[in-house]
């Protein structure tokens, strides 16, 4: 923001809804002035939100923590699938109501491989270990948990199972 304090800003984030969706409600950034909920909408991985500050004119000012948002990535991405999330400035105002302007801006995501982490929610549950060994043992479909197969090489084996069940008892 440099020097300028921020009023008001509305954005949109966009990303690939086939690998990722937003998780709602997106909250308040870690500045103090933005900390509340901003308005939002949001589908699947699209999401509009605005909000605006009445605390103080005088700031906030240089790097301001606006909102954060959190992406689930959907069950059967393989990981180390790539996506880009877009951030684009509709508006943004400093506290006199003058537009600062605004670029907009994108990051690229990698998604994480967590052996059996079937719904990718950063944790291995045992149902979700039992998936992987349904798989391993012919019981289960092939297709039904990509993060079964954590080396990746198209089967799921015992091999595989036992490293979910390290994620399960160490974390991811
Ligand atoms: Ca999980
Ligand atoms: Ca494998």
């Amino acid at each position: 923001m440099g020097d300028r304090a921020l009023g008001a800003y509305s954005l949109a984030v966009t990303c690939d809804d086939t690998i990722l969706e937003i998780v709602p409600p997106i909250s308040g950034g870690t500045t103090a002035e933005f900390s509340g909920q901003p308005t939002q909408s949001i589908h699947g991985c699209a999401a509009n939100l605005a909000a605006f500050q009445g605390n103080r004119l005088d700031g906030p000012a240089g790097t301001v923590n606006m909102a954060r948002a959190l992406l689930r990535v959907k069950e059967r991405v393989e990981p180390g699938t790539t996506a880009t999330v877009t951030v684009d400035v509709n508006s943004i105002f400093d506290t006199g109501g003058v537009s600062l302007g605004g670029h907009p801006a994108s990051l690229v995501v990698t998604v994480g491989s967590c052996p059996s982490d079937c719904d990718r929610n950063g944790s291995v549950t045992v149902d979700e270990l039992i998936r992987g060994v349904n798989t391993a043992f012919g019981l289960g479909d092939a297709n039904d948990c990509a993060a079964s197969d954590a080396d990746g090489n198209g089967s799921v084996t015992v091999d595989d199972v036992i490293r979910g069940v390290t994620a399960a008892l160490d974390g991811c």
